[in-house]
């Protein structure tokens, strides 16, 4: 197990990492996402499993009948966040491979259809919708609203798909293949220090409800050497105390509330701008405390525009309601795990949304984490010890073939 796991590690790390940050840049239907994707399918080769992608852009890795009942899928995604970490979605990806060859030199005999699978698009970080490859899958975004999204160099999504040589036509649920699926199980590296201080892994037990909401300030351009202070209509003003109230209003209701994406024009050093348009990512551990804080905080906005003479626009671009893993699925995996080292598995919820989030709603989902030491995420300083790597492996073939074999 341990070779395979770090010959693919080894194989994947270099792919999409910037030289200056070391973080990645692997953004949906560019060259590193297209990398990852030769990757996955030379995986599925190696195996003698059959590679599939679907029309969502999402590709599988089939052991078994690919139309057969009861399947039982694993993976992630292999996409980042702009200078994203190493193990936030590929992790998933190359333990559910690692698994597979655990089994079979366990020889496990399969007796349900086995899928590894890529998800395409989860962080939007392209195109500002998370989860793209999910969501179109489970019918939660429909083709218009895919067809109608555009990135910061205003590329469309289906042109970006049809010059990847996708028919972006075809996108669209696609609840045949979900009808197909008895479990989804996805292992990730956990985004936060839950499991720190105690053992490799742990199993969700539910998902923050969590939105991204645009905020666009409407001032008026002017000289910035000429024009008199009381004379300015500075969206740039509004936007900052926007950012301060943001923080004060989650910090009150123990919510999370982030400004980290901000477009300014006309963006000139002597120029105030016309324009700045600020995106918020808000999560809270239960929607109602999440509606109150983003409330709030359009409230704050559009108080600060009327002193500052700026008109605010709040556009809500996505929102994923709670998902509660709580059921037969995370029991068994519980008590899989826990029966393989002894001890109670650890039970813990995250903040950070995931393609097993989306299909929760139409499949039987649960989720494996593995130990951060610093819990950091979303950033090149991202890490999992390779021991703990391993016992996620374990835990996953243990899990596949409680669930997928005789
Ligand atoms: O944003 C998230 O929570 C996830 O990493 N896409
Ligand atoms: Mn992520
Ligand atoms: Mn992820
Ligand atoms: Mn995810």
């Amino acid at each position: 197990m341990t070779d395979t796991f770090q010959r693919m590690w080894a194989e994947l790390l270099p792919v999409g990492r910037s030289a200056s940050s070391g973080g990645y840049r692997r953004f949906a239907w560019n060259s590193a996402d297209a990398e990852c994707r030769a990757w996955f399918e030379q995986q599925a080769r190696d195996r003698g499993l059959h590679h599939e992608l679907d029309h969502n852009g999402n590709q599988w890795a089939w052991l078994g009948d690919p139309h057969g009942e009861g399947a039982v899928v694993t993976g992630s995604h292999l996409d980042s966040v702009p200078d994203g970490g190493a193990f936030d979605g590929p992790l998933g990806v190359v333990s559910a491979f690692a698994a597979l060859d655990e089994l079979r030199s366990r020889g496990a005999r399969f007796t349900k259809p086995l899928a590894i699978v890529n998800f395409g698009d989860e962080e939007g970080a392209r195109f500002g919708v998370a989860c793209i490859g999910s969501r179109l899958t489970a019918g939660v975004l429909s083709k218009e609203q895919a067809h109608g999204l555009r990135d910061a160099d205003g590329i469309r999504l289906p042109d970006a798909m049809e010059k990847a040589g996708y028919d972006p036509d075809a996108i669209g649920a696609d609840r045949e293949r979900l009808a197909r699926i008895g479990a989804f199980v996805e292992l990730h590296v956990e985004q936060g220090r839950y499991l720190a201080e105690g053992q490799s892994v742990g199993v969700a037990s539910a998902i923050w409800p969590h939105g991204r909401w645009r905020f666009d300030f409407h001032g008026e351009a002017n000289h910035a050497g000429t024009t008199r202070i009381e004379d300015r209509r500075d969206p740039m003003l509004t936007y900052a105390n926007t950012v301060l109230a943001a923080r004060k209003k989650a910090k009150l209701a123990g919510a999370l509330a982030t400004f980290g994406k901000v477009a300014v024009e006309p963006n000139g050093t002597n120029a105030i701008a016309s324009l700045v348009r600020g995106w918020l990512d808000s999560r809270a551990a239960d929607e109602a405390t999440l509606d109150e804080v983003v409330e709030e905080i359009r409230r704050a906005a559009y108080e600060r525009g009327e002193r500052d003479g700026v008109r605010v626009e709040l556009t809500r671009e996505s929102y994923t309601p709670v998902v509660d893993f709580d059921g037969p699925l995370r029991d068994r995996l519980a008590r899989v795990i826990g029966r393989a080292d002894g001890h109670p598995v650890p039970v813990l919820p995250t903040g950070a949304g995931h393609d097993a989030g989306i299909l929760a709603s139409a499949i039987p989902t649960a989720m494996l984490f593995v130990r951060n030491p610093s819990g950091v995420s979303h950033s090149p300083a991202e890490h999992a010890e390779e021991d703990d790597c391993l016992a996620g492996v374990a835990a996953l073939a243990d899990v596949l073939e409680d669930l997928a074999c005789q």
